[in-house]
């Protein structure tokens, strides 16, 4: 399976679905998907250049398909995604479509 990028904040520490990242990070540990952690500044947004890039907004998190697409939108909507085996269907799509 193709290995994707999941661009979240660095408080990498929490682990509790309190934390938006964690949440998506814990569906995608659970689906066994292969993902590399991208931690992205907390502060300004502005520096969050490549999530701004990839996804038209700042807010995280955000995961970035190999072919250079992006997937964002509610972070409990990611997981549920992800949980439901429909991850690399987001690949290609527009990341706005469901913010
Ligand atoms: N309601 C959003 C909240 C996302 C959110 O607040 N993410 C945090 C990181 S865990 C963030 O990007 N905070 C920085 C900011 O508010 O600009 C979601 O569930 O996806």
């Amino acid at each position: 399976m193709a290995k994707v990028k999941l661009h979240r904040c660095p408080f990498t520490f929490i682990h509790n679905d309190l934390d938006h990242c964690w949440k998506v990070q814990k569906a995608l540990d659970e689906q066994g998907i292969d993902y590399e952690v991208v931690t992205e500044p907390v502060y300004p947004r502005g520096r969050r250049k490549d999530v701004i890039r990839l996804s038209g907004q700042h807010m995280l998190p955000v995961i970035e398909f190999e072919d250079g697409s992006a997937y964002r939108a509610e972070s409990v909507e990611m997981a549920e995604t992800i949980a439901a085996g429909g991850l690399f269907d987001q690949a290609g799509e527009d990341p706005g479509a469901s913010r």
